[in-house]
C-alpha cells in the first residue's frame, strides 16, 4: 500500500506530504497518527530547521475521512482526543517554523490543519471552507480558535454556518494565508520560502514561536515578563553574538552551523 505521508528532507526543508490524493488527501487516522509521529521525528532531528506540511494531488487536506467514521469504536470526543488533537498541539508546540503549503482544496478539518502553521503558503487554486456544517458538525482541530483571531466572530460565525468556500485571493484580503503563488510554481516557491526561513537564527525564531503562542492567550503584563525572560534565552545564546559581530562587520550572519 501507498505510504500515507510522504517524507524528505533538502536543504533543512523537512517536507511532509498528506498522500491520498484520490480522496484529496481526507484524513484516516493512518494519516493523522504518522503526521504527529513525523513531526516529532522532525521536531528531534538537528538536520531540520523548517518542516513544511502540503498534500498530494489537486486537495490539500478534505478533512476527516467519511467513509472512516461509522462503525467506529470511539466517541467523537474520544477520536478527537486521540488523533486530531494531538496533531494541532504537535504542530503548534513544535520548536521549528511550521509552513502549511495549501496546494489546493481544505476543508473541516483540513482548513484547520490549513491555518495552524506558522506560515501559510497557499497555491492559486487554493480554497478553505469550513464545511463541518454540511454535515452537522462544529468546526474543529482548532478552527473555533484560529478562525476568530484572523477575521474576528463574525467573519467566522459566518464562514462557518454557510460552509462558503474561500479562494486564494480573498484568503490573502482576510489574512488566511501570507502569500500566494501560482499553481505551476508553487512547490519550487515554497521550497525558496522554506529554505530563505531555515537560514535564520533556529533559536531566536524558537523563542520568537513560544512568545508569541503564550501572548496569543495572556495579558500585557504576563507577555511583556515572558519575553523579558526569553530574551534571556535569546540573548545567551551564540546567535546573538554572532548577529551582532556580523552587523560590525558589515556582513551577513550565519546562522546555519553544522
Ligand atoms: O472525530 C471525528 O471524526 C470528527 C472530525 C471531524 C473533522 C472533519 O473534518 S468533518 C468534515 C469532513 N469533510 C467534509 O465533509 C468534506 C467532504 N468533501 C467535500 O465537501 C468536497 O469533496 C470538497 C469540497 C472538499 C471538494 O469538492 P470537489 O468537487 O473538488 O471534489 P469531490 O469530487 O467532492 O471529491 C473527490 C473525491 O474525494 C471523491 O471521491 P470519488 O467520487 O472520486 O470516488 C470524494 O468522495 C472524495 N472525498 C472528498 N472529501 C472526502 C472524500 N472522501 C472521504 N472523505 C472526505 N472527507
Amino acid at each position: 500500500a501507498q505510504p500515507v505521508i510522504l517524507a524528505q528532507t533538502r536543504a533543512g526543508v523537512r517536507t511532509l506530504t498528506l498522500n491520498r490524493p484520490d480522496r484529496l488527501n481526507a484524513a484516516n487516522d493512518a494519516l493523522l497518527l504518522t503526521l504527529t509521529e513525523e513531526l516529532r521525528l522532525a521536531d528531534a532531528d538537528p538536520a531540520v530547521r523548517v518542516v513544511v506540511i502540503t498534500g498530494a494531488g489537486r486537495g490539500f487536506c478534505a478533512g476527516q475521512d467519511l467513509g472512516d467514521v461509522s462503525g467506529r469504536d470511539m466517541t467523537f470526543t474520544e477520536h478527537l482526543r486521540a488523533t486530531y488533537n494531538p496533531l494541532i498541539r504537535a504542530i503548534r508546540g513544535l520548536s521549528k517554523p511550521v509552513i502549511t503549503a495549501v496546494n489546493g482544496v481544505a476543508a473541516g478539518a483540513g482548513a484547520s490543519l490549513a491555518l495552524s502553521g506558522d506560515i501559510r503558503l497557499w497555491a492559486g487554486s487554493a480554497s478553505l471552507i469550513e464545511v463541518f456544517s454540511n454535515i452537522a458538525l462544529v468546526p474543529d482541530s482548532g478552527s473555533t480558535w484560529f478562525l476568530p483571531r484572523l477575521v474576528g466572530y463574525h467573519r467566522a460565525f459566518e464562514l462557518m454556518a454557510l460552509a462558503g468556500r474561500v479562494g486564494a485571493q480573498d484568503g490573502l484580503r482576510l489574512g488566511l494565508c501570507e502569500h500566494v503563488y501560482p499553481d505551476e510554481r508553487f512547490a519550487d516557491e515554497v521550497q525558496a520560502y522554506a529554505e530563505r526561513l531555515a537560514a535564520r537564527p533556529a533559536n531566536a525564531l524558537k523563542l520568537t514561536k513560544q512568545a508569541l503562542n503564550f501572548a496569543l492567550t495572556t495579558t500585557l503584563d504576563q507577555a511583556l515578563d515572558r519575553e523579558a525572560e526569553l530574551q534571556q534565552l535569546a540573548g545567551d545564546h551564540w546567535e546573538h553574538e554572532e548577529g551582532v559581530r556580523a552587523f560590525k562587520e558589515k556582513r551577513a550572519p550565519e546562522f546555519v552551523r553544522e
